[in-house]
């Protein structure tokens, strides 16, 4: 492929160099060193949360969100997500109730959340799919009416603001990711964002295996910390992340000047009260009205050494892991939506060129239809 559907930012090399130069004298590498606390604090400050503390990777930060909440019984939840968000609700043996998600904007289609609730529900994990802010509004008030906690996946929703608010500011816990695809990465990374602080003192111990003081472990925790060298990137990458989604933004729109209107092609919507991180770049195929099927397209383009993907297909709920256990009919929008989404790349240095023969080799495929 010459054309892959993102690529890692990187910084200067000689910015990293120096920001890990003093490791040599230090030899102090992981385990909450100096690089760490320096990123969580200019994270705190861009991301404009009171909250936040560095994990290993994002599904850590969602799996070890849901221990630290003790949280029992059933989860809401989408299944129009990646593979991590279902896992954490599993791996905690805590049940997922899927939630079938708006057509619109693939996120979780609040307004069928009550009829899921029974009096086993605990929790609501709803997905900021694509960068797309999920109906933080309604979502808090049933969370407040029947006593749930909220958690966020908001792998995709770096930097983003609603209505002027960091998205980490919303719910109980906002999880994000940092891994090298995202729109910024400390090479493996996550974070989590909150407002209790007794929440913060009990993932920060989960984080270090459950260790409370040098001889008391009164947790059953894992290794999910994030060592020197990553929060070192992450320290140069958040220099140059503004620059990062301008590009991104352009790149968007150029999207969008070659294919809105063209029928059969639905674009993401862009949402109002958003300042959005432009992470994705997802489209929906009606094969009926343009022709030819989100499969053929992808053929097509990676015939042409455009390695689009099929984000989020196939569904969580179907999985082979969990064969049998989950009925797929009762969501039946992200059945329709998986089966004609493809995301096209988009990363900061993609050309207009670039965009510009993905565009051709889709809009080819109309053509050739007798
Ligand atoms: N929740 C949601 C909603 C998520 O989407 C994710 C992760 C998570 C939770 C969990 O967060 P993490 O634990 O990962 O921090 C990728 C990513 O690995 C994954 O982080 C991401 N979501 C998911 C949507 O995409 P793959 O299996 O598609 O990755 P891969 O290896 O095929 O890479 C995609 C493209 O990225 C490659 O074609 C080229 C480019 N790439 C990849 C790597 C590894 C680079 O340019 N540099 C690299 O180092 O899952």
């Amino acid at each position: 492929m010459n054309i892959l559907v993102t690529r890692s930012s990187m910084p200067p090399l000689d910015e990293y160099m120096d920001e890990i130069k003093e490791l040599w004298e230090t030899h102090w590498l992981t385990n909450m060193g100096v690089k760490h606390r320096q990123l969580q604090e200019k994270l705190k400050e861009y991301l404009g949360v009171s909250n936040i503390d560095l994990l290993t990777n994002g599904h850590m930060a969602l799996e070890l969100t849901l221990q630290a909440l003790n949280l029992r019984g059933e989860v809401i939840t989408t299944p129009f997500t990646f593979a991590s968000t279902t896992h954490a609700i599993v791996r905690n043996g805590l049940i997922p109730v899927f939630c079938d998600i708006n057509a619109s904007d693939f996120t979780i289609d609040a307004d069928k959340i009550e009829s899921l609730i029974t009096d086993r529900t605990c929790a609501i994990v709803p997905v900021h799919v694509y960068g797309n802010i999920c109906n933080i509004e309604e979502i808090e008030r049933i969370a407040h009416k029947y006593g749930l906690k909220v958690i966020y996946d908001a792998a995709h929703a770096f930097g983003e603001t609603y209505k002027g608010k960091g998205i980490g500011t919303f719910g109980d816990v906002s999880c994000f990711s940092f891994h090298a695809t995202k729109v910024f990465n400390t090479i493996e990374g996550g974070a989590v964002c909150f407002n209790d602080s007794d929440f913060g003192m009990r993932i920060y111990r989960l984080k270090n295996f459950g260790i409370r003081g040098p001889e008391v472990v009164d947790g059953v925790g894992a290794n999910a910390k994030m060592n020197e060298f990553c929060a070192a990137m992450g320290i140069c990458n958040l220099k140059h992340v503004n620059d990062e989604i301008l590009k991104r933004k352009s790149i968007a729109e150029h999207y969008r000047s070659c294919l809105e209107g063209i029928e059969g092609i639905q674009l993401s919507p862009l949402q109002e009260n958003v300042e959005s991180n432009y992470a994705y770049f997802p489209i929906m195929i009606d094969e009926k009205i343009f022709g030819f099927s989100r499969n053929e397209v992808f053929d097509k383009l990676a015939e042409n050494g455009v390695g689009a993907r099929k984000y989020f297909y196939p569904l969580t709920n179907t999985f082979e892991c969990f064969h049998g256990k989950y009925d797929v009919t009762l969501t039946p929008v992200a059945v329709h939506i998986s089966k004609r989404i493809l995301t096209l790349p988009l990363y900061a240095d993609l050309s207009e060129d670039d965009v510009d023969f993905i565009c051709r080799v889709i809009l080819q495929c109309k053509k050739r239809r007798p």
